[in-house]
């Protein structure tokens, strides 16, 4: 076992550490001894069920090992980074476990991104491998990867699940299983990212033992038994479907996880009917979606969703008046969860009242999670007061991988992260989320930062500048509207849109909206007014409704 923790990694303090293992939060298991075990007790119970695939725990198990032997053999080592970017299948685990036993650091991208964010992701990362699916809506991967390669001279190997043309097929490296000495358990094991609201997304940092405790105290919290049957609907990657308590917890809890490619109704209802879904997780765009497709009784809506036990809606704000119709409509409970790739998950209880479930995002999973509620000058408001949420504890990162200028920022000195969410707190510890101080826009769960999608425009010859905001959306919640001020010729809206495409960022970053302005209002200390511009937009859509 290495004595140094990956360089880059910000630990937590070691007193601090020394008092999770105390009470029973750090247990010192890694990803790898958690399938192993279940494996070991229920080899034949299905652990994933993809298309017509099942694979059961001991499947996983060792198509996990024998990964891992041809991962070694390409060269992957220990403490290598690979930017993995897999749809919602099957091999997402096997390869995600086969890094875990190696003790490779596996770097999750989504789905939607592209050459701007995985060039970035590499780079930044020195990643030696890139894991692909051939493709996936229409969008073909291996196109994206070799331009990905000439650009990152890092980048040795593009792995991919599917037809690999060129590349190397991950069917391929199905080798006999070797034993790889165990990864630390407190060290880095995975990469999440942010969604960020300065410059590029950041790369944060999670290991074994705070991991795995917010996954099993999720399972926990959620009841979850070894005749639960998760829906993976939303990206596999990201780190509510992952986590909260996500594949993971399933599979710690010995369940069994459902892979859908698409969350629609007409991808998702006919599965939960077939396997006889009881949990599932969306954004509330979808869960708005899956209401009126159940309420209609038509179409998908004919399907038996009797055996759904639990709706959780998270990512966003879900209003009260759309989470009041999910037990009436779907039959089912609902649980709201606020949470975040950097840590804390809050989640409302199952025995809680249901004005609490329908109105607040819940509360932290830990009793050692640590809740602030601050204003500007970091000091705690009166009980009830909107303030900013800062949050340390058992399961919420200490810092950004490789980002000591940032994290100076984004943490207190006493190591609270700053979530940049501005909260109220019920005296029972209930959060309501009631806004953001952070210069970000929630697209119905999907994160834009602002600068990011500002600096891209800004490299367009015709835009002197510009500043990204959030504009209300009866669907999305948020959605994004960029103003200009030009700079010569007033570029028309397709032209931007194509040079962001071209650019290479995810279709969910370009703006939904462009306003070209002659200048734009401002603060006081003269920063641009983005309180100002967001009401502006705002009143303008309510004018053009009525
Ligand atoms: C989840 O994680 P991220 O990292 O994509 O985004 C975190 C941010 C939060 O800081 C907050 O601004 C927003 O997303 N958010 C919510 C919310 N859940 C997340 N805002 C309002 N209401 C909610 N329920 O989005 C995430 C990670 C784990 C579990 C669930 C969501």
């Amino acid at each position: 076992m290495s004595k140094s923790y990956l360089p880059g990694f910000t630990p937590w303090p070691e007193k601090v550490a020394e008092r999770y293992r105390a009470a029973g939060y750090w247990t010192g298991e890694t990803f790898g001894a958690m399938l192993r075990a279940r494996a070991q007790e229920h080899p034949e119970r299905p652990a994933l069920v993809c298309g017509t695939r099942r694979w059961t725990y001991r499947e996983l198990d060792q198509r996990s090992d024998q990964l891992a032997a041809g991962f070694a053999r390409l060269g992957i080592s220990a403490r290598d980074r690979v930017v993995v970017q897999l749809p919602n299948v099957a091999e997402f685990f096997a390869v995600c476990f086969a890094l875990f036993r190696l003790g490779a650091v596996p770097v999750f991208a989504l789905p939607a991104h592209r050459r701007a964010e995985i060039s970035y992701f590499c780079e930044f990362a020195e990643a030696t491998a890139y894991v692909i699916a051939d493709s996936d809506g229409g969008f073909d991967y291996r196109q994206l990867a070799r331009q990905v390669s000439a650009e990152v001279p890092t980048l040795k190997h593009v792995i991919v699940a599917g037809e690999a043309q060129e590349f190397c097929a991950l069917d391929s490296l199905y080798d006999s299983p070797q034993t790889f000495p165990e990864p630390r358990p407190d060290d880095v094991a995975f990469l999440q990212l942010s969604g960020g609201s300065t410059g590029l997304p950041k790369l944060i940092p999670r290991t074994p033992d705070d991991y795995l405790y917010s996954i099993r105290a999720s399972a926990d919290i959620c009841g979850l038994t070894p005749d639960s049957v998760y829906l993976c609907a939303l990206p596999v990657a990201h780190n509510f479907t992952l986590s909260s308590p996500g594949t993971l917890g399933v599979l710690y809890a010995g369940g069994c996880v459902v892979m859908a490619r698409r969350a629609s109704p007409d991808e998702a209802f006919p599965l939960i009917e077939a396997e006889r879904v009881t949990l599932t997780a969306l954004v509330p765009p979808l869960a708005m979606v899956w209401l009126d497709a159940a309420a209609s009784g038509h179409g998908s809506g004919k399907h038996d969703l009797s055996s759904l036990q639990l709706l959780q809606v998270g990512g966003a704000k879900f209003t009260t008046e759309v989470a009041q119709r999910v037990r009436p409509v779907l039959g089912c409970a609902l649980q709201q969860v606020f949470g975040m790739a950097e840590g804390l998950v809050n989640y409302t209880r199952h025995d809680d009242p249901e004005q609490l479930i329908v109105s607040t995002q819940g509360r932290p999973i830990s009793a050692d999670d640590e809740v602030r509620v601050v204003d500007d000058e970091d000091c705690d408001v009166a009980p009830g007061e909107v303030g900013h949420l800062l949050t340390r504890g058992p399961y919420t990162i200490r810092g950004y991988y490789r980002a000591e200028e940032h994290n100076a920022r984004a943490f207190t000195a006493d190591g609270f992260y700053r979530t940049g969410d501005l909260v109220s707190q019920l005296p029972s510890g209930h959060l309501v989320v009631e806004g953001r101080a952070k210069d970000q826009i929630n697209r119905g769960g999907d994160k834009v930062a602002a600068d990011e999608v500002e600096n891209h425009l800004l490299a367009h010859p015709n835009v002197h500048d510009v500043a990204l905001v959030a504009m209300p959306d009866a669907y999305l919640g948020e959605r994004s509207c960029a103003f200009v001020i030009p700079r010569g010729a007033v570029p028309r809206t397709l032209e931007l849109t194509y040079f962001l495409r071209e650019r290479g960022i995810a279709h969910y970053k370009i703006p939904d909206r462009i306003e070209f302005v002659d200048h734009f209002p401002k603060t006081g200390v003269g920063k641009v007014n983005k309180r100002v511009l967001r009401e502006r937009i705002a009143q303008q859509l309510k004018n053009a409704a009525t």
